[in-house]
């Protein structure tokens, strides 16, 4: 980042730890005006999330500040989204197809829609169930479109087995070995692959692209589960 954006995404910084909502657009168009991309404003936006989530756990913030925290993130990603998404007119022939979602008893959205918006950005066609996604509606989802790929977001730890739910029925449908699947989400971590039968995981969605595409370029199958919980 050159010293302008520096200044901009500082300035941004201040104003999401001060609730100041009204002035969120403004700071968010100055920092695309000062030729920001969705990564600039990731590396600026994680640290605040960490924050607010210490705070709230400290007992410092209640859910008021949780909820105007994603509000803000909202408004803000919402303006990049649309920046990427008018970029995609140069799109080209889809790479593949993703069902998208964040499972059962988790309502977490904010992540999962900058992968999504970043993965149809990079040529893949993605059907984002949404939120609170039961399982059976993700097997569903595979069986109709016929994707290959499978990205899940969790940002609690009680989705997980929720998650390793899908992936059972994956298996007994004899799905697995065809779906590649992805886990992301601030509470996923590297050992949740081994323990929930994924193929790979990852906090940072542009990582979770060059892992997709990877996957596909390599032609590699998915491994099937080893273990069964
Ligand atoms: C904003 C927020 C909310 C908002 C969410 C708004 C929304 N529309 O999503 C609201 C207020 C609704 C909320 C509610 C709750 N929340 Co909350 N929330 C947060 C907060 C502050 C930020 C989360 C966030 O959006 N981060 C920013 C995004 C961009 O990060 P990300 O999701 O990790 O995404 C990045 C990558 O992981 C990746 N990615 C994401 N998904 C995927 C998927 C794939 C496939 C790939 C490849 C990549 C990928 O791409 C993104 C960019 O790189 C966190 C604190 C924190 N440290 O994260 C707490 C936090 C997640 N919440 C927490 C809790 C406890 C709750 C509540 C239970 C509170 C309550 N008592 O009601 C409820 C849960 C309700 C439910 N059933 O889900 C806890 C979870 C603890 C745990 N691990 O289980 C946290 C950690 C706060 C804390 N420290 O206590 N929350």
């Amino acid at each position: 980042m050159d010293p302008t954006q520096q200044k901009t995404a500082s300035h941004f910084q201040e104003t999401f730890l001060k609730f100041d909502i009204d002035a969120i657009p403004a700071c968010a168009q100055q920092m695309i005006d000062s030729q920001m991309g969705i990564q600039d404003f990731l590396d600026a936006c994680m640290p605040l999330m960490e924050t607010i989530g210490k705070r709230y756990e400290s007992g410092e913030y209640y859910l008021p500040e949780l909820v105007a925290a994603g509000e803000m993130f909202k408004t803000a990603s919402a303006i990049f989204n649309n920046q990427i998404k008018g970029d995609k007119a140069v799109l080209r022939e889809k790479l593949g197809k993703i069902v998208l979602g964040t499972p059962k008893g988790d309502i977490h959205n904010l992540g999962k829609d900058i992968f999504g918006v970043l993965a149809e950005a990079n040529g893949f066609e993605v059907h984002d169930l949404g939120i609170d996604v039961p399982p059976e509606k993700f097997i569903e989802a595979i069986e109709q479109t016929q994707a290959t790929v499978l990205g899940m977001s969790s940002l609690l730890t009680t989705a997980f087995e929720h998650m390793k739910d899908v992936v059972n029925r994956l298996e007994k449908k004899g799905l697995r070995q065809n779906v590649f699947v992805i886990i992301g989400g601030g509470a996923t971590e590297q050992s949740l692959v081994e323990k929930l039968c994924v193929d790979s995981q990852t906090r940072d969605a542009y990582e979770g692209i060059k892992l997709i595409k990877n996957f596909i370029q390599n032609k590699k199958e998915s491994k099937p589960c080893r273990k069964h919980a």
